[in-house]
């Protein structure tokens, strides 16, 4: 006999893959589609950076879609990331996506009233996200408009030597006022990032950013999809070259999958990541997927190294993320630096309970 529907039930996932991308990601959603559970009572309401929009999740739609010539796209504007990111810009030409980045001196903000001399590709920090599916013909054409030499590495890609971008050892420097033109065919897939190879000191300004292949399968689904990029060179302690309580808040809802790409910019040292309110599953690292995804609460990353995380937030408010090293996130009058705040709001579908754990489902 037919158990009768249960009161209040209905789907919890909005998403749907074809076949093909849902088979292979059995063993992904396995290990994080945990069963959300809610809280009962309201957000408790806490000082901190300005509240951000969650139903602004046009970001992630634009990154769930695919990003291709096989599709009729022949160009991309550029667009907010929801992460203090933005997406770059690129142009369909004779086959080859095209993208430019001009190195040029900026002072920047990292919190209010604390202003840095950095270096910034297109006036941004973090350079724009470069995204591109796997087996893409990629151009990148990089003008220096800054008074010292450069040249630009493309960490993580599998590509000729020449386009490597290790000054005086790959190519000579790109002086100032020069352009360089990198050509390479996307292989590596996954998290990866690009960076200034001439010194540590122009990283640390801010010449770096993030570098995303999408397989050809299709990306690590999710219903949002977020960068946090560490830094500790001349801005300070930063996430996406911002201190707290400048930092861009996270927009989600409870029982979604979110997905943060950690990036250890550097130039210096390793950072302990932790989210508060429950583990978070690591699915792969520098790019490469793991083979068994492994649940932490803390994750260490070291200079150059990234990781993908899935998170499924399961209690909505204002959950903290943040490096556990407390002179990076923390001083006498509160928290500052490494310090980013994950803002969950409540379902927007009615989730199914957890025994002995929740019985409300709040939803808007
Ligand atoms: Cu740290």
């Amino acid at each position: 006999m037919p158990l009768p529907p249960r009161p209040g039930a209905g789907p919890a996932r909005r998403f749907r893959l074809p076949r093909s991308r849902a088979l292979r990601y059995v063993v992904l959603g396995s290990a994080v589609g945990l069963t959300a559970a809610v809280a009962t009572g309201p957000a408790r309401s806490v000082a901190g950076p300005a509240p951000v929009n969650v139903e602004q999740a046009a970001a992630t739609q634009l990154l769930q879609r695919p990003l291709g010539t096989a599709f009729g796209q022949r160009s991309q504007a550029e667009a907010d990331l929801g992460d203090g990111t933005t997406l770059a810009a690129w142009e369909l030409k004779d086959g080859v996506k095209e993208f430019h980045l001009t190195a040029a001196p900026l002072t920047w903000e990292t919190e209010p009233g604390r202003t840095k001399q950095a270096l910034a590709f297109n006036g941004r920090l973090p350079g724009p996200v470069i995204r591109v599916n796997q087996g893409d013909k990629v151009r990148i054409v990089v003008k220096n408009d800054m008074p010292k030499p450069t040249a630009v590495h493309w960490h993580g890609m599998e590509l000729p030597n020449d386009q490597d971008g290790v000054p005086m050892l790959t190519q000579p420097d790109i002086e100032p006022g020069q352009s360089f033109t990198y050509e390479w065919t996307a292989v590596s897939t996954g998290t990866h990032w690009y960076h200034s190879h001439e010194d540590g000191d122009q990283e640390g300004r801010g010449l770096y950013g993030a570098l995303e292949v999408v397989p050809t399968l299709g990306d690590i689904p999710a219903e949002r999809d977020f960068r946090i990029m560490t830094g500790d060179g001349a801005l300070g302690f930063v996430f996406n070259a911002k201190s707290y309580p400048a930092t861009t808040s996270l927009a989600a809802k409870v029982g979604e999958r979110v997905h943060i790409r950690l990036i250890g910019t550097g130039p210096e040292m390793f950072h302990a990541i932790h989210i508060h309110g429950g583990y978070f599953t690591v699915v792969a690292q520098d790019g490469r997927p793991l083979a068994v995804p492994q649940q932490m609460d803390t994750l260490t990353v070291g200079v150059g190294q990234t990781y993908d995380l899935i998170w499924v937030p399961v209690r909505p408010g204002k959950w903290m993320i943040h490096c556990h090293v407390f002179s990076h996130s923390e001083v006498s009058m509160g928290m500052t630096g490494m310090v980013t705040i994950a803002d969950v709001h409540p379902a927007t579908v009615p989730l199914p309970g957890i025994p002995g754990v929740t019985e409300s489902q709040p939803h808007n």
